[in-house]
């Protein structure tokens, strides 16, 4: 029976298509080129970055999980949730030691995931609906950093943010979603943050610039993207990916670089860019992090950091702060 489980569209009409457009304007018509990282994850970008997460060289998704496994009875002691929200939901594997821990606390009663992506809510959200009897699970299709629509959900809640998606966003953007989740969470709530932590660079070019070459194929994935939702005519190949570890901001980067001098036509967007030889497009930023800087944004946006733990390397943090 699938009767405890809802999907609520609060995307605006038009919502891809304007923010794709926009956001390739405004990121490529001039230098320095970016794209924002979130137009990776169309199905194939999302398979590549599920490949990424077993990779030997990318650490983060395993660290994490190491963490959850040690700690999940105790955030599920401490925070006697009611209601688990998750932000860009993703692979289920995570999201399901919380669930488990919960469950076995007593407290959870809801499930509620939020992504851009309805078709992956929507089969996230079946499988957790049949796996766990006594749950109802409520899934939003939305776009987190604008806002987060919630309703009539049980308390206490816990907001989990896990994977480091967070280290996405630069220093600004973070201080805006901080103080809009503080805003958004109340009394006993909390937030759980996953952070991928400052470590030797040449860890960090490995994990973004993996042996087989899968990373490769997903930054230039987001090409393939732009071909088809924009008509564009790049040519991937004619990209080489570059891992870069940004020393001054400390965060990696993904950088797609022209092999060689040419012209990329954008029909949808009437935009035509001539790129030189070993020009780059930046695809990602990848924060990593520090306690003590973390902890201070985090009090600068609201929230107190009330447990900090990390794996058994320290590659990895997982945070649990209260507005
Ligand atoms: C999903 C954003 C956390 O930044 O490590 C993996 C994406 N990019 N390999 C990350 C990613 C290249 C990942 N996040």
């Amino acid at each position: 029976r699938t009767d405890r489980f809802t999907l609520d569209d609060r995307l605006p009409a038009g919502y891809f298509t304007d923010t794709l457009h926009s956001d390739v304007r405004q990121g490529l018509g001039t230098a320095p080129r970016t794209l924002p990282p979130k137009w990776f994850y169309d199905k194939r970008g999302s398979d590549l970055f599920e490949q990424i997460t077993t990779l030997p060289e990318y650490y983060p998704t395993r660290a994490e999980h190491e963490i959850l496994v040690r700690r999940a009875p105790e955030i599920a002691t401490l925070t006697r949730a009611a209601t688990l929200i998750e932000l860009g939901s993703g692979s289920s594997r995570k999201t399901r030691l919380l669930l488990d821990a919960l469950t076995a606390g007593g407290t959870l009663q809801r499930y509620a995931p939020l992504d851009v992506s309805a078709a992956a809510l929507e089969e996230a959200g079946r499988a957790v609906c049949r796996d766990y009897p006594g749950l109802t699970v409520t899934a939003t299709v939305a776009d987190f950093e604008s806002g987060i629509p919630l309703s009539d959900e049980p308390g206490p809640r816990l907001l989990a943010f896990l994977g480091s998606t967070v280290g996405n966003l630069d220093r600004e953007q973070r201080a805006d979603f901080f103080r809009m989740l503080a805003r958004t969470l109340s009394g006993d709530d909390v937030l759980l943050l996953g952070a991928d932590l400052v470590k030797d660079p040449q860890v960090l070019v490995r994990a973004y610039d993996d042996a087989a070459g899968v990373t490769a194929e997903f930054d230039r994935n987001v090409l393939h993207v732009l071909n088809r939702e924009l008509g564009a005519d790049f040519d991937p190949d004619a990209f080489a990916h570059v891992a870069v570890w940004n020393a001054e901001f400390e965060r990696m980067e993904m950088h797609l670089r022209a092999r060689s001098a040419q012209t990329v036509k954008i029909p949808d967007l009437d935009l035509t860019l001539d790129l030189a030889e070993g020009e780059d497009l930046r695809t990602e930023i990848s924060c990593k992090f520090r306690r003590e800087s973390l902890t201070a944004e985090l009090k600068e946006g609201g929230f107190t950091v009330r447990h900090w733990w990390t794996d058994e390397a320290a590659r990895f943090a997982l945070l649990l702060a209260v507005p």
